[in-house]
């Protein structure tokens, strides 16, 4: 398999070569338009999905952004098996994984020479333990892809946000990169903001321009010495691939362009397996995401021609989440399903006009993306026809562009005939339009092609003749596959045991509100995340009266979810009494990665007899307001 791949690649680099050679007869192939990818991007855009796996010391604290301040003690998995859990992402169909050796809280997960703060200090293995090699040595022995995601920011250590900083992170860099074979891809967060331990100074730090202090054009230098074929993600642009634009799984905005300032940047997109969060929370079995919800996400990343990384989360014990699993194998079957018969395969094509004599419309339809159809260059509406060997029934559609010549085509059509008639069953694209989230999943029109375009269609549709016209490029056409598939039903996972309950939510019907913006309280409570209390003044709190003592032992805060993050509670502390006098503070602290990924927000304490609560927002994200979409109170 692999080796065939070299053997198309070479085909294809001589092929180019020779036309290049040859200028002054008509060339046989057009010339690349615009930038190109490097053949790393090419192989990994060939990927498509891989996993991310956040596992750390917030596995064991119940966070999002650790504060750099949290005992190695606590990293202690008594059943961590990373043979098990790569061979789980390979049978679901994933090509690799990506580990977060260090988070924001700046514990590394390896032996590393640059920090104390390590897993040499841990219970687990004696202080022996090194997790980013037992995920590169499972990586490895299952041919799987092993990448890592070193966070820039770190929150631990004293020296961040000075020059001191730099040399620690460029030695864990190096360290990475040079003791765990090959990585395929590395990460670099753009979180950089604020407070932290840092060794125990607590207090804000702000490095200005990350570009600057990082020192990105000499990081990418290292690593192109260290590992040639490493992709780098992030890196102020100055790397190979960059963020989608959401932690939703969805590349924002299509049509999806690989380009940008004349480099070819491609774009990944990411999400978390389960609503909960990157790490591991209890209880987070009964919110993962279903089936329908993934391939969602993957059309509308894979399907637009971005990447797709979907994160599983071990628990404390060093084991994925059975309810995740169990997801990701229905999400898997779904996928391979989906994948498994090209209706349009070995179809007959007749072009409207085909640039040289081996560019012809048949090279659509014949499993090889190395091979395409390419128009005349006067040809401006180009257009293919395809008979399929007998009719079939289909529901997706779709196309992939020679990348290796640059990315073209800015819309197109499909039509299908039906009943003696051409019937559009993907409308073309109009310039200035974008679909953002998960519009156009159903119906969506033909803008952009890159790597690959899936357009799941309003209906099935029935036929054995197809119509494919570019309405726009930028340059002459060079489609490269036309496919037809069609989208199987979801097979509910089996339902999964929670694996610990998930506490009692306390009915809030009845209680009675002080603080301030009284007559918005009742909003928080309401079960609707699209009503919420909301003040312009922090700090501020609500204050309950649930008319009766309970044991309480926890909250669940869930931030405004009207994509703003202007007055969006970014800090709390939550106050219990019994008598309404005398408060007792239950817990405080900050809730972590709001702006990218602001889902429901969990914090559990130790359970106290109380009847008042007070909700105190001491912090914002934007802006100096508060607001809360809901809140429940556990307890019993
Ligand atoms: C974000 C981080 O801040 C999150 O904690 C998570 O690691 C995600 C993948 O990237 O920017
Ligand atoms: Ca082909």
């Amino acid at each position: 398999m692999f080796t065939r791949y070299i053997a198309k690649t070479v085909l294809m680099a001589l092929a180019l070569g020779c036309s290049f050679a040859w200028g002054a007869k008509p060339a046989k192939e057009p010339k690349p338009y615009g930038p190109v990818p490097t053949e790393q991007q090419v192989k990994w855009l060939r990927m498509e999905w891989y996993a991310f796996v956040h596992f750390g010391l917030n596995t064991y604290t119940n966070r999002e952004w650790g504060y750099g301040d949290e005992s190695p003690q606590l990293f202690n998995p008594a059943d961590f098996d990373a043979d098990a859990i790569v061979r789980t992402f390979k049978e679901a169909g994933m090509k690799g994984m990506i580990y977060t050796a260090k988070h924001h809280d700046g514990f590394c997960t390896w032996p590393t020479k640059s920090t104390a703060h390590n897993i040499t200090k841990s219970p687990w293995k004696n202080g022996k333990g090194d997790v980013v090699r037992e995920f590169a040595t499972a990586c490895q022995k299952h041919d799987f892809a092993f990448g890592t995601y070193l966070s820039p920011w770190d929150r631990n250590c004293a020296e961040y946000g000075r020059a001191g900083y730099l040399k620690v992170y460029y030695k864990q860099i190096e360290e990475l990169l040079k003791n765990y074979g090959p990585i395929f891809e590395i990460w670099f967060d753009g979180a950089m903001g604020g407070d932290g331990y840092y060794g125990g100074a607590r207090e804000g730090r702000n490095i200005g321009n990350a570009d600057d202090y990082y020192n990105y054009t000499q990081v990418v230098r290292n690593i192109r010495r260290l590992q040639k074929d490493c992709i780098i993600w992030g890196a102020a642009g100055r790397g190979d691939v960059t963020w989608a634009g959401s932690e939703k799984g969805f590349a924002r905005h299509y049509p999806l362009w690989n380009t940008n300032n004349n480099k070819w940047l491609s774009l990944e997109a990411d999400t978390p397996i389960n609503h909960r969060g990157w790490f591991w929370h209890p209880g987070q079995g009964d919110h993962v995401k279903n089936p329908e919800h993934l391939m969602q996400v993957y059309l509308s990343s894979v399907g637009r021609g971005a990447n797709l990384i979907l994160n599983l989360a071990p628990n404390r014990d060093g084991q994925l989440d059975p309810a995740d699993v169990a997801a990701l194998q229905a999400f898997g079957k779904m996928r391979r399903e989906l994948l498994a018969k090209d209706f349009a395969l070995n179809a007959k094509g007749k072009a409207s006009s085909v640039y040289g004599k081996k560019l012809t419309a048949s090279r659509l339809t014949d499993d090889n993306i190395e091979t395409y159809w390419c128009p005349k260059k006067d040809d401006k509406t180009p257009s293919v026809e395809i008979t399929l060997e007998k009719p079939a029934t289909f529901d997706v559609v779709r196309l992939r562009e020679q990348i290796r010549l640059g990315q073209r085509v800015e819309a197109f059509q499909v039509e299908a005939w039906v009943d003696g008639a051409w019937k559009t069953i993907v409308e073309p694209g109009q310039p200035g339009e974008k679909e953002d989230h998960f519009d156009g999943i159903r119906g969506g029109k033909g803008h952009t092609i890159g790597n690959q375009v899936l357009r799941w269609l309003a209906a099935p549709v029935t036929t054995d003749k197809l119509r494919l016209t570019i309405t726009r490029s930028k340059a002459v056409p060079c489609i490269s596959e036309f496919s037809l598939l069609l989208m199987p039903g979801a097979t509910q996972p089996e339902p999964v045991a929670a694996d610990t309950e998930d506490p009692g939510v306390l009915n809030p019907a009845g209680w009675s509100f002080g603080g301030f913006a009284v007559d918005k309280a009742p909003l928080a409570f309401d079960g609707n995340p699209d009503t919420m209390w909301e003040i312009n003044r922090c700090p501020s709190h609500i204050r309950i009266d649930m008319q009766q003592e309970h044991e309480i032992s926890g909250f669940a805060y869930l931030p405004r979810q009207d994509g703003k993050t202007q007055d969006m509670t970014s800090r709390y502390r939550l106050e219990t009494s019994t008598d309404g006098q005398n408060w007792t503070t239950a817990s405080e602290g900050e809730f972590g990665n709001l702006r990218a990924n602001p889902v429901e927000q969990v914090i559990t304490f130790t359970p106290q007899k109380a009847r008042y609560i007070r909700f105190f927002s001491t912090a914002a994200l934007d802006g100096s307001g508060s607001s809360v979409a809901e809140l429940k109170i556990y307890g019993k």
